[in-house]
């Protein structure tokens, strides 16, 4: 407890609310879905991080955050919480955390990949381009189109997606297919699902913070419903939740906050 006071008295006394962190979904939530955060988000992120600790946690790695938020994104928070916290930074040094394939070992995890590969193979959807299975450190992610598609193609998949449950088979076949290995499968995007161990969702990053001594935790994201990926982090009993429906929405909820 004194130690939690400690680094936190330390760490963030300079702020108006040093004892409030506030965590953001990337996606759908500060920029519009794979697309780069606007300059509105930008500046009134930058006027929040005055009065309380920000951070994001997000589904995918952190290269898209860098593409999305910039290239200086680690300057810009205080937590930065990629692949749902397996990657993390405090005030732009990393954390420790686990990994995937530490997880489920090599044996595991090449029948995973190969089922995985085999089912797209003989999946006949109108387009497929390239980058099927995408391996990151706490997780994989894999989509049926291929990550290598362009802006439109992808806003495309997403609507035959919608119509035919491509997806939502998917993942009811590799349940069935794997039900001792432990994993989620998230569809969080418009065009892939995540898969990770079971617990290694967006909560996660809350065990980075655990010793921080945070008195509020607030949480905004996008997929909130059961079954979205920000549900889990959303619903935590330590979290407020914020359900937003875009980075507008998000700002409109931030100025009545603070
Ligand atoms: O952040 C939400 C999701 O964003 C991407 O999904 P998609 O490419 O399908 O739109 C992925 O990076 C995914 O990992 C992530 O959960």
């Amino acid at each position: 407890m004194l130690r939690s006071l400690l680094t936190m008295a330390s760490t963030f006394s300079d702020r108006k609310f040093p004892d409030t962190l506030v965590l953001f979904d990337v996606d759908g939530t500060l920029t519009p879905a794979r697309k780069s955060i606007e300059p509105e988000m930008l500046e009134v992120l930058k006027e929040l991080r005055e009065k309380v600790a920000i951070g994001f946690v997000g589904g995918s790695d952190l290269v898209k955050q860098e593409e999305q938020i910039g290239a200086n994104v680690l300057e810009l928070f205080d937590f930065c919480f990629a692949e749902n916290g397996l990657t993390a930074y405090k005030i732009g040094k990393i954390l420790s955390s686990e990994s995937f394939i530490a997880y489920l070992g090599e044996s595991r995890y090449k029948k995973l990949v190969n089922f995985i590969l085999k089912y797209i193979a003989d999946l006949d959807i109108p387009i497929k381009r390239g980058t099927f299975v995408e391996f990151r450190n706490g997780m994989i992610n894999v989509s049926p189109i291929g990550r290598n598609c362009s802006h439109p193609e992808r806003a495309e998949f997403e609507k035959f997606d919608l119509k035919n449950g491509i997806r939502k088979k998917f993942v009811e076949v590799l349940k069935k297919e794997f039900p001792d290995y432990g994993l989620t499968f998230s569809i969080g995007g418009q065009i892939s699902f995540d898969v990770f161990p079971q617990g290694w969702d967006k909560t996660y990053c809350l065990r980075h913070v655990e010793s921080e001594g945070f008195k509020t935790i607030h949480f905004f994201g996008d997929k909130t419903f059961e079954g979205g990926n920000d549900f889990e982090i959303f619903s935590h009993p330590s979290v407020t939740g914020h359900s937003v429906t875009s980075p507008q929405d998000t700002r409109k909820i931030l100025k009545e906050l603070f």
